[in-house]
């Protein structure tokens, strides 16, 4: 690897610092589910993941311009340009589910949307709806309503980020759509370049960051299953695991189950076959 000062760590990605204006993003194998990463890898998720971002970046320059430079041989890495991160996640719904749903239930509004009473889990929302959430160091992120996120970010950077972040979710969910994968909701983080411009930076539109569901079974009026991590949350229930760590390890037809729907969320949504990614990663490009 670049050598370099470990800047951040997720629950499975890592950030070390290339230079002043560089860093290195690490997508491991790791998987979490219920909020516990298993001690378990998925071999290749990280490559899924850094793959189907890098392909993203590619498509959407011309939406919002993005932090990516290079894309490693590993396949695993990204180099990007340093910025100064904006300090909300930017969350798109274009269905309700998760914190949106629970929010929704509880108060019939989602980061300050007023929406129609009577919605049922997993439904499509008339209009993709943009709904802030703050960095939480621990623990969940907590939906904020507008007003907070513009004055934690300034009024241009804010409005900036918000239009990017609903433009890209619309792009993702219509090229997803097409290729039979719902894109329930997604999270972005965008930062702000050195001349001030807004930039798409982290990961995007990855099975990480975003709700996929598989269009095939969609039925609202409840939770839907996901696309990728549905064959691991079923095994571990099962299990009758208390959803505590440590998790479980997983068995070996397990892993390879939940490799092949990584692998087919790839290949569906860019087309490429996994193996010519492996071969050469800048297919994505
Ligand atoms: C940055 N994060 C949080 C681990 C990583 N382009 C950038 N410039 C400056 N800082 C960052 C980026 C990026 N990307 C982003 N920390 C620093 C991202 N976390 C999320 C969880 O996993």
């Amino acid at each position: 690897m670049s050598a370099g000062a470990h800047i951040a760590s997720g629950k499975v990605r890592e950030i070390y610092a290339v230079d002043d204006d560089t860093l290195a993003l690490v997508a491991s194998d790791r998987i979490s589910t219920f909020d516990v990463v298993l001690p378990t890898p998925i071999p290749d998720k990280g490559r899924v993941l850094t793959g189907l971002s890098a392909f993203w970046f590619a498509r959407t320059r011309h939406i919002v311009p993005n932090h990516l430079l290079e894309i490693r041989g590993d396949g695993r890495t990204l180099i990007c340009r340093r910025l100064e991160m904006l300090p909300i996640e930017c969350v798109v719904r274009g269905y309700l589910a998760g914190s949106g749903w629970k929010d929704y239930r509880e108060t019939g509004a989602v980061s300050g949307h007023d929406l129609p009473a009577g919605l049922a889990e997993a439904t499509r929302l008339p209009e993709p709806i943009f709904t802030p959430a703050t960095k939480a160091s621990e623990g969940h992120d907590e939906n904020i309503d507008e007003r907070r996120a513009r004055a934690l970010c300034g009024e241009d950077r804010y409005l900036a980020a918000k239009d990017a972040a609903l433009a890209l979710y619309r792009f993702g969910a219509a090229h997803a759509e097409a290729r039979g994968i719902i894109l329930a909701d997604t999270k972005f983080e965008l930062g702000v370049a050195s001349d001030g411009t807004v930039v798409l930076a982290d990961e995007a539109l990855t099975p990480d960051s975003s709700r996929f569901w598989p269009a095939s079974a969609y039925q609202p009026g409840g939770p839907q299953p996901s696309f990728d991590k549905q064959f691991v949350r079923d095994w571990c229930e099962r299990t009758g695991w208390n959803k505590e760590a440590p998790g479980p390890e997983l068995p070996d037809d397990v892993v390879a189950g939940t490799r092949s729907r990584y692998v087919e969320a790839f290949e569906r949504l860019t087309e490429i076959p996994f193996d010519d990614y492996l071969a050469r990663p800048e297919a994505v490009l």
